[in-house]
């Protein structure tokens, strides 16, 4: 295995400190060279299951278990939605509630074995919570970006007992992610792990693993919310492993989503933008509020290779998908985490077997639900007074 930039493909060996490749700039993928080699077997349950397609030993992983989450069959809203196969990847079921998890054990342990002292990023809240949790665990410091006033409550509260350093930048994501970047390089102790980091997103490929495995080959159509795109071309690269291995005989479309007023990726596949980004992202999905996706050249290579798009839901949408699937089939995902749901409420997808990921748990965000909560019901505390108050008078 090596380091390998996705543009000029200059390759560099693991051990090298990189977050861009040195001759041209552009982002690195971890390349493994998976041609004529037989299927490895697989030990133990969740990431490091796939130890012998991950970068870092599994005698050297700082790990709560990540990974092995539910592929919960969405049994209501497949009839309704008219697809024969429908299910729900719940990354809420994660150590600390996300998807980040399966990517930060792996970075944490490719600190750790790099002898880092600190580990940073810059965070819309979910990435922040996980750093803050497994650089506790590895006994490392932790500092973390976020934009002012604009994280969700739940992923503050996390960063916080965990005991990260916290920095509010006076910015949006974008303009935090950049800061940290320039941190990093100025400081070589201090090892980045946003997604641009190729470690993580090796983590976050076994998504696609555990989906095949699940299934016995891979679904017809897989659909993701999008922000800096780290893990849509993380789950990509998986089911094209999982594919060069003859492990699955057919690959996915994907299709990736994003909210209305942060959509750079499918607002340029449209042809509405000249460049991947914007420069005032807005959403009440605050997890995907970015405006320059780092990973969006990877990205659009996932959507082009498995014949996907990219597509575009309301934050209005948004709050009706989250209460259709948390009332109709008891999941409570975040904003940001429902944008599959919101998509197929207004698009028909003709598959037979179609896997959402649900990247975040609800809990991580109740303010948008607790805004909006009904009136409730009041009774005193007697038999009569409930029942009046149910209306069984
Ligand atoms: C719930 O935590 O970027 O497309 O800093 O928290 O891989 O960026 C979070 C992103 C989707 C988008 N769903 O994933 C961060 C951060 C949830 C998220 C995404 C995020 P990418």
């Amino acid at each position: 295995m090596k380091q390998r930039c996705i543009s000029c493909g200059a390759a560099y060996p693991l051990s090298q400190i990189l977050y861009t490749c040195p001759a041209c700039d552009d982002i690195l993928e971890i390349a493994i060279d998976v041609t004529g080699r037989e299927a490895p077997t697989f030990e133990c349950e969740g990431v490091w299951r796939y130890a012998p397609l991950l970068p870092v030993p599994l005698d050297k992983s700082v790990s709560m278990g990540e990974g092995g989450t539910g592929l919960h069959a969405l049994r209501r809203l497949q009839q309704e939605f008219g697809i024969p196969r429908l299910f729900l990847k719940n990354e809420g079921e994660n150590p600390t509630g996300s998807f980040k998890d399966r990517g930060m054990t792996v970075g944490v342990s490719q600190a750790v074995t790099l002898g880092a002292r600190a580990v940073a990023c810059a965070s819309t809240g979910n990435t922040s919570a996980s750093l803050a949790a497994y650089a506790a665990r590895a006994g490392m410091r932790a500092i973390v970006l976020i934009p002012g006033g604009k994280i969700a409550m739940g992923k503050l509260a996390q960063a916080i007992v965990h005991g990260a350093e916290i920095v509010q930048v006076d910015g949006n994501f974008d303009e935090a992610m950049r800061t940290v970047r320039e941190l990093s390089l100025s400081e070589g102790e201090i090892y980045l792990l946003n997604s641009i980091n190729p470690f993580r997103l090796e983590g976050q490929k076994t998504l696609a693993f555990e989906v095949c495995e699940a299934l016995g080959n891979a679904p017809d159509v897989l659909i993701l919310p999008m922000g800096n795109a780290g893990n849509i071309s993380a789950i990509w690269k998986g089911f094209r492993e999982f594919h060069a291995l003859g492990l699955i005989d057919r690959l996915p479309k994907i299709i990736g989503v994003q909210a209305a007023g942060a959509a750079p990726l499918a607002r340029y596949l449209s042809g509405d933008l000249h460049e991947c980004r914007i420069s005032d992202p807005e959403t009440l999905a605050t997890a995907i509020r970015i405006g320059a996706p780092v990973s969006w050249l990877k990205a659009l290579r996932a959507l082009e290779e498995s014949g996907g798009h990219a597509a575009i839901v309301s934050d209005d949408e948004i709050l009706a998908a989250q209460r259709k699937l948390a009332s109709g089939e008891g999941i409570f995902v975040e904003p940001a985490s429902v944008v599959p749901i919101a998509y197929l409420m207004r698009e028909r997808v003709q598959a037979e077997t179609v896997v959402c990921v649900a990247t975040g748990h609800g809990l991580k965000d109740p303010d948008a639900i607790l805004r909006m909560a009904p009136e409730m019901k009041q009774a005193a505390p007697s038999l009569a007074s409930l029942r009046s108050a149910l209306g069984l008078a």
